[in-house]
């Protein structure tokens, strides 16, 4: 692609609060999966790019673990301070609200965002949850006196609505240069980590209540073998009493989780797959810096 004048590129940070779409956002432009969606606050943990490429520029988004008090434990400051450096490093940052009004949690996103002088355009998502239309108008009013942002832009994420305005709108706001990847490629992720986070994502949808943030799962080996990919992943858990619950009576829950995530996988790869879990404890692991670093939650993805 020439990379003259006219073409524009940068890095677009996608944050705000947890559970106000920001993963389901950064899907949506890509046409791709790429980061996993629950209706659980808290759903990412790291940064991922999501590579949306247009005539006139590319965008990379980076979608960002959720912007929160970061008190209690470890991995909530390791993954604010993650949000945090990937905002730091971006062209612009894309604050994401909830249309049904600003809370105190979006107000604090708000502020880390100021003190790291990026640029910020708004938007305000899942505006099919309003009704009728007119009655944005004042969050409109309201948002645009809580800060200079650079644009406001009413969307949803889930519907599709609003998508190519608020793209142009970003795309205004890069600067002109060549893509920063390959045209074509939709994420920095590798496979092995996108396999680790389906297999989260049912977890997340599984279980209940604490349970699912004090889990983590790595990929420890995938194998073609013929027509099949052999796929062995570790679930960690950091509590005993937790091991139970994961597993399930008599094996059940483990074994929905499985079928779900194997489901998914063979629908991403388009290959049949064999998927084998097991379910460890390292106890406390969100609470330490060397387990949270082999386990992948560094301060600087
Ligand atoms: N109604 C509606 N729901 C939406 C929309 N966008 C996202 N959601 C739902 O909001 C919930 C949270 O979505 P996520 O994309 O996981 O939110 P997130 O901001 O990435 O959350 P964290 O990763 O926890 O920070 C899910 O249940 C989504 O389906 C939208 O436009 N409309
Ligand atoms: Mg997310």
């Amino acid at each position: 692609m020439a990379a003259d004048d006219s073409h524009r590129a940068g890095i677009v940070a996608v944050a705000g609060r947890p559970n106000t779409g920001k993963s389901t956002l950064v899907n949506a432009l890509v046409a791709e999966k790429i980061s996993i969606v629950t209706p659980k606050p808290q759903t990412t943990r790291h940064s991922i790019m999501g590579i949306v490429d247009r005539p006139e520029g590319q965008l990379v988004f980076v979608d960002t673990p959720g912007l929160h008090h970061s008190g209690g434990r470890r991995l909530n400051r390791v993954l604010n301070r993650n949000a945090g450096a990937s905002i730091a490093g971006a062209d612009l940052a894309l604050l994401l609200i909830d249309a049904r009004g600003w809370r105190d949690g979006d107000e604090f996103a708000l502020r880390q965002l100021e003190r790291s002088d990026v640029p910020v355009v708004l938007a305000i998502n899942k505006i099919d949850l309003v009704r009728p239309r007119s009655a944005l108008l004042p969050l409109l009013e309201e948002s645009a006196a809580r800060h200079d942002f650079l644009d406001i832009v009413p969307i949803s994420a889930r519907r599709g609505e609003n998508l190519e305005r608020l793209l142009a709108v970003l795309l205004a706001h890069l600067p002109p240069g060549p893509p920063l990847f390959p045209p074509g490629q939709k994420t920095d992720r590798g496979l092995d980590f996108r396999v680790a986070e389906i297999i989260r994502e049912k977890l997340l949808l599984a279980l209940r209540e604490e349970v699912p943030y004090g889990i983590a799962v790595q990929v420890e080996r995938m194998e073609r073998d013929g027509e099949l990919l052999r796929i062995e992943a570790v679930i960690w858990v950091e509590r005993r009493s937790h091991r139970g619950i994961v597993i399930g009576r008599g094996g059940r829950v483990l074994k929905q989780v499985g079928q779900a995530a194997r489901a998914e996988l063979e629908c991403l790869l388009g290959r049949k797959v064999y998927l084998q879990t097991h379910v460890k404890l390292r106890e406390n692991w969100s609470e330490n810096e060397a387990a949270l670093r082999q386990l992948g939650y560094d301060p600087c993805r």
